[in-house]
């Protein structure tokens, strides 16, 4: 997948590639995908403009997937105040205002300024603002429509906003996700404290981070690979949850808790399954041992660092006078981790049907049906092969 799109040019691209032939898109099922990552308490007035709505220009027709390249476009309704600011053509217009020379500490602006030699700030942060993530959620929503109709799910919940975390001890995967699902926090426990920690923080002109869960379930064990480093789920997911604006830190379930206790507290004993092969007690793994599946859920976690625009800001340089100064504001999020969990479901699938892809026959969605119901047949074989 090639995303392009500036945040308030006139709109975003996605290009997703690879996808089998036959597979059914529901355009609601899109717009509701869509709808889930504008929703949150914590985002900036800039959500009240946009209403984003997916155009397919390429790879489908009659509502199914070609085989070909799909093409998603997602307009900037923003663009109609930006036109002058964002133009491809034509000179700067004279009245200031709109630039950018206070680069905000944590974002893209200061190191992007030198590395492109841009002396406005607004060459960079118009393509590292999260507005991108629209065009990978579009197209995140047509995977899942592939990972659908295979059975296999994809969702995801918040379990923690500035410093307050989600209990959620003793709560089945259906229960977390329905309570996620029906605020405007997704989370599943803890909701009013989060919703202070939110709020006390945007009374103080600051912001808060927070971290987000991913979990897949349905898969067959055995998608990645144990044979080349790179080729590791894990090492795949990182990357992918690393790509979600603000991310600094990512783990396989609960990998840094693992770090600090024993193996025998942290490793899954594998118990034998009446009708087909072995499985866990536990899923402590997060889903992936070798770096392949396991078949169990897959989880995956993202930390996202607070917003760096500030409206209290930190101490800058005035990139026109070298001056220290304090870095620049404007309208911005207090808190976007509800929406990155959104984004988080969408680059986890996209590695997840490549993997599958890689491992099943892939021009259509019903020879790549067939080849992992064989696999599947496969396994249980091989047990009953053994009593
Ligand atoms: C963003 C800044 C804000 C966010 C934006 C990401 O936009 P603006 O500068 O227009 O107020 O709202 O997120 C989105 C537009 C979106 O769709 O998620 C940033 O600097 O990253």
């Amino acid at each position: 997948m090639l995303t392009a799109g500036e945040s308030h040019g006139p709109q975003l691209t996605a290009i997703l590639d690879g996808m089998p032939a036959g597979v059914p898109v529901d355009p609601d099922r899109v717009a509701a995908g869509m709808a889930r990552r504008q929703l949150g308490f914590g985002r900036g007035n800039r959500m009240q403009i946009e209403r984003d709505t997916v155009e397919f220009c390429s790879g489908l027709r009659f509502g199914e997937t070609l085989g070909s390249p799909v093409t998603l476009v997602v307009e900037n309704r923003d663009h109609a105040n930006w036109t002058h600011i964002l133009s491809a053509f034509g000179t700067p217009p004279a009245e200031r205002g709109r630039e950018l020379f206070r680069p905000r500490p944590g974002h893209a602006d200061l190191v992007g300024m030198l590395k492109y030699e841009r002396a406005d700030a607004r060459d960079i942060l118009e393509r590292a603002s999260a507005r991108e993530t629209a065009a990978r959620v579009a197209a995140g929503e047509v995977v899942r429509a592939l990972l659908s109709a295979l059975d296999i799910h994809v969702v995801s919940h918040v379990i923690a906003v500035g410093g307050e975390r989600a209990d959620v001890e003793g709560l089945s995967l259906e229960q977390i996700v329905e309570r996620a699902e029906a605020n405007d926090l997704r989370c599943a426990e803890g909701y009013d404290r989060m919703r202070a920690a939110v709020e006390a923080a945007g009374a103080d002109g600051d912001t808060v981070g927070g971290e987000f869960e991913v979990v897949v379930t349905g898969l067959p064990p055995g998608l990645g690979s144990s044979m080349a480093p790179d080729r590791k789920l894990d090492c795949r997911l990182a990357g992918a949850i690393m790509s979600v604006p603000a991310v600094k830190g990512m783990e396989i379930g609960p990998a840094f808790l693992n770090a600090g206790r024993r193996g025998s507290e942290v490793h899954d004993e594998i118990l034998p399954q009446s009708d087909g092969p072995p499985t866990r007690a536990s899923n402590r793994a997060g889903g992936l041992e070798g770096g392949m599946t396991t078949g169990l859920p897959l989880v995956c976690r993202g930390a996202m660092k607070p917003i760096s625009t500030l409206k209290k800001p930190l101490r800058s340089v005035n990139m026109q006078t070298g001056e220290i100064d304090k870095a620049a504001f404007e309208r911005s999020d207090i808190c976007a981790v509800p929406a990155a969990g959104v984004v988080g479901e969408a680059v986890v699938m996209m590695v997840v049907a490549e993997a599958l892809l890689e491992s099943f026959a892939g021009d259509t969605l019903s020879r790549l049906r067939d080849s992992l119901a064989r696999y599947r047949e496969g396994l249980r074989d091989r047990m009953r092969g053994l009593t």
